[in-house]
């Protein structure tokens, strides 16, 4: 893994968060997108080599809606990025992690993406993620 490349944030109210994290750092988001097929609106604030994204859910069936049910706001994952995702994801099974999908899908920020149950990394919901060239 290379690193951090971004870490998620579950929040109630994206507009509202917007406004927040834009005064705790000092600078605006450099990008909004929805995600339909993972359910949720993002924002992304870009700090020195990595980012924070924040995430509300656009469903109720979405993760994040069901996380913030559970635990409510706060860190939702930790985003890491790697050279060749397949590679990294054939490996991570081997070594006994469980991958939430068996083929890397796309997600935000123009990204392959694959997620580790957090069962399986210690209460931690690991992403991978490579950036589409
Ligand atoms: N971090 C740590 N633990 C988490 C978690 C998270 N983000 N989300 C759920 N869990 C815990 C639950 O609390 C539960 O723990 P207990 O059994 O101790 O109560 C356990 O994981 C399993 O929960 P579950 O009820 O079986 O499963 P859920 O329906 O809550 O789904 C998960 C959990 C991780 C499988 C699901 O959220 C998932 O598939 N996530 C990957 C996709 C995703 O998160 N998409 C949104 C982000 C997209 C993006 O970044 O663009």
């Amino acid at each position: 893994m290379l690193k951090i490349e971004h870490i998620g944030i579950a929040v109630k109210n994206i507009g509202q968060s917007n406004e927040l994290f834009t005064k705790l750092f000092n600078k605006t988001p450099y990008k909004l997108e929805k995600v339909e097929s993972e359910g949720v609106s993002t924002s992304f604030f870009m700090l020195g080599e990595s980012k924070i994204e924040l995430l509300e859910a656009t469903n109720p069936e979405s993760a994040i809606a069901k996380f913030i049910d559970k635990k409510g706001e706060g860190i939702h994952h930790i985003a890491f990025e790697v050279q060749d995702i397949y590679a990294e994801m054939e490996r991570l099974k081997n070594e006994g992690f469980t991958l939430l999908n068996e083929q890397p899908k796309k997600g935000a920020d123009n990204k392959l993406i694959c997620f580790l149950h957090p069962k399986s990394s210690n209460g931690v919901l690991v992403e991978l993620c490579q950036e589409i060239k």
